[in-house]
């Protein structure tokens, strides 16, 4: 190889970047010049790479190309999937981080799936969380650890041919899933994961996975993360909010004021669902409590700028 090539970050790990290029892996570092214009590349990123050693298979990174979208959380790039994976009991599921989870995708112009895994834990917690966002998202009921089901079958068909990031709290089956996509090639590499004290394995990394196989028909990526339980929606305005709730926006133009925040107006339609019993009370209570903490990270910010 010879010149410039092109090529996709599978992880980044204290600035060394393995990039897959024309059927080959290399170990990366960054030109001087992008460091100091303090672009980091992350997981998902297309970058060009001038090769230093073929036979040691070392490149630099030259830069990287325009991104399609980007997510703070996972740190990733040009994905068309995000699946949000909880688990039905164990861990126990925070809403609340799907929530704001479900938020950043949508803002970020990714597609959202909602998994539910571990179903042989609880099928009725599983079915509970399914109903509370059946206008939200798509929901996929599973349990990785039970083999071969139609609804693991379901959710595979929906990132057939796609680029899609495992994302959630610690212990919820991200990296099992992966592992039934990969027939087990990569787990037991161990490169992904590591020993916890309890013995468990628990991801460190963001990395790409390139799948094939019985699961999916066209070329399709995974990206496996590792597990968090605290997001924060950054910089984003109250209003921007309703706009990320399908189920909101859905009926964008029904409120009695235009400017409706749906979180208590007269003549607000949302709350004449939630009412009615059709926007489901838990999911909508979780919006108003999202609502006034990003009205009170305005303020903060109004009031910074002021002082
Ligand atoms: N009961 C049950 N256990 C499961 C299921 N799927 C995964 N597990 C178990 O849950 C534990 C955690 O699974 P992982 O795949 O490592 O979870 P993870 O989301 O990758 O966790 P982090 O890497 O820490 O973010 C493992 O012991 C799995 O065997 C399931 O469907 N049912
Ligand atoms: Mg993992
Ligand atoms: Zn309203």
């Amino acid at each position: 190889m010879s010149g410039e090539a092109r090529g996709i970050i599978l992880k980044g790990v204290g600035g060394l970047y393995s990039v897959y290029s024309e059927g080959r892996q290399y170990e990366c570092r960054l030109r001087g010049s992008i460091r100091l214009g303090g672009i980091s590349p992350v997981t998902g990123d297309e970058v060009f790479l001038s090769v230093t050693d073929e036979h040691a298979g070392t490149a630099v990174i030259d830069r990287v190309a325009p991104r399609r979208n980007s997510l703070v959380r996972p740190k990733t790039a040009n994905v068309d999937r995000i699946a949000l994976v909880i688990a039905a009991a164990s861990p126990a599921p925070d809403l609340l981080l799907t929530d704001k989870l479900l938020v950043t995708a949508i803002n970020a112009g990714v597609e959202p799936v909602l998994v539910i895994n571990k179903a042989d834990q609880d099928e009725n917690a599983a079915r509970g969380i399914a109903l509370q966002y059946k206008e939200a998202v798509s929901c996929h009921i599973i349990s990785a650890s039970g083999g071969d089901t139609a609804s693991m079958a379901a959710f595979f068909a929906c990132i057939d041919g796609m680029t899609t990031v495992l994302a959630g709290q610690s212990g919820v089956g991200k990296s099992t899933i992966l592992n039934i996509l990969t027939d087990g090639a990569f787990m037991s590499t161990g490169s992904i994961s590591e020993k916890t004290l309890r013995g468990r394995h628990t991801t460190r990394h963001a990395e790409l996975f390139p799948v094939s196989g019985k699961y999916v028909s066209k070329p399709s990526f995974v990206i496996d993360s590792p597990g968090f339980s605290l997001l924060e929606l950054g910089g984003m305005e109250p209003r921007h909010l309703p706009g990320c709730y399908p189920e909101v926006y859905n009926y964008r133009g029904e409120c009695r004021f235009q400017d409706c925040s749906h979180t208590g107006e007269p003549g607000c339609f949302v709350t004449g669902l939630v009412e009615k019993g059709l926007f489901p009370r838990p999911r909508y209570e979780r919006y108003v409590k999202l609502y006034r903490e990003l009205e009170e990270k305005e303020k903060n910010r109004y009031r910074n700028r002021k002082g």
